[in-house]
């Protein structure tokens, strides 16, 4: 029996390599233990360890629906942290594009634990570049569309707004669920003209996850779709341990259930960002983001009859 406090502490239990090693249906789990682009309280170079250790949590048995674990069916493979120098931004967004690339390139499917928001970028742009345009499907309190300053466009608050402009995302096929944060007048302005879809928080909680989940296959439809999880769309009462919380978020059980309705859409990848463990309590907020990719793998596995091809 494995001992669930026991062992290093890699993603599900995952071998740790850095590269693929030829089993069926490889998924990369990568850490970008990244907080440079944070403009209120620091700490999500911190969430991939504190991810990967909750996770050992999830480990060991089965998924109560789907009757198996991601290792069952998925070549999983923990390849460890992508870093750059302190404070390089740049440098960082250059890394992890360059490891991503290598690992689509070798046909792995990408799951990235943050980290703050930036590094969504990378990786959108690594993926569209094997992809083409993709949809996006964001779950944020933050439409994370704010124009960057001179020297570094690039912060936890302009990642959408940067996809958007490099072709990376179709804001007309993407959608933001979840959304409360305060907004400056210009960025609300240029959020709506650019086509994307955003769903409030409060219209998840008036109108249930079956309306919402159905608005976003109506959004996404066929294109390659990439999941983004900001971590504060959570409420902070479950989700205490982020940079910029926001009240009035969804529960645990709205998001897990969203996150399991959505599985049949063509994913190409996911991350899950912002958890911050110095404001966690009782390791519930990274608990949140562990569950939240270990639903997002049971039912990848799910896909796969134990033998098959890639889908
Ligand atoms: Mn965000």
């Amino acid at each position: 029996m494995s001992l669930p406090f026991a062992g290093i502490r890699t993603f599900l239990d995952a071998p740790h390599r850095r590269e693929p090693d030829g089993a069926p249906n490889p998924v990369a789990v990568i850490g970008l233990p990244f907080d440079g682009g944070t403009v209120f309280r620091p700490g999500a170079r911190l969430g991939p360890a504190a991810i990967r250790d909750m996770s050992k949590l999830l480990t060991g048995d089965d998924h109560p629906e789907l009757g198996l674990s991601p290792a069952d069916r998925l070549g999983l493979f923990d390849a460890g942290d992508v870093v750059a120098e302190i404070g390089d931004i740049d440098g960082t967004l250059r890394a992890i594009e360059e490891t991503a690339s290598r690992l689509i390139d070798q046909h792995c499917h990408l799951v990235s634990l943050g980290g703050d928001h930036t590094v969504t970028l990378p990786v959108l742009r690594a993926l569209a570049m094997r992809y083409g345009q993709l949809s996006l499907v964001q779950f944020d309190a933050h439409p994370d569309t704010w124009p960057g300053g001179d020297a570094t466009p690039a912060f936890h608050g302009s990642p959408i707004r940067i996809a958007i402009e490099e072709g990376l995302i179709d804001p007309e096929s993407s959608i933001q669920i979840g959304l409360r944060s305060p907004v400056q007048r210009d960025v609300a302005a240029w959020t709506r003209a650019s086509g994307l879809t955003g769903i409030t928080a409060e219209e998840v909680h008036m109108g249930g996850i079956e309306r919402i989940v159905q608005r976003v296959q109506e959004t996404i439809g066929r294109r390659p779709a990439y999941l983004t999880f900001d971590i504060d769309v959570l409420d902070p009462s479950q989700a205490p341990g982020t940079a910029t919380p926001e009240i009035g978020g969804l529960f645990s059980w709205q998001a897990v259930g969203m996150v399991k309705r959505l599985a049949d859409l063509p994913w190409v990848g996911m991350d899950v960002v912002e958890v911050a463990p110095p404001y966690d309590h009782a390791g519930i907020t990274a608990l949140a983001a562990a569950t939240m990719v270990w639903t997002y793998l049971c039912h990848r596995a799910a896909r796969f009859d134990g033998s098959a091809e890639d889908a």
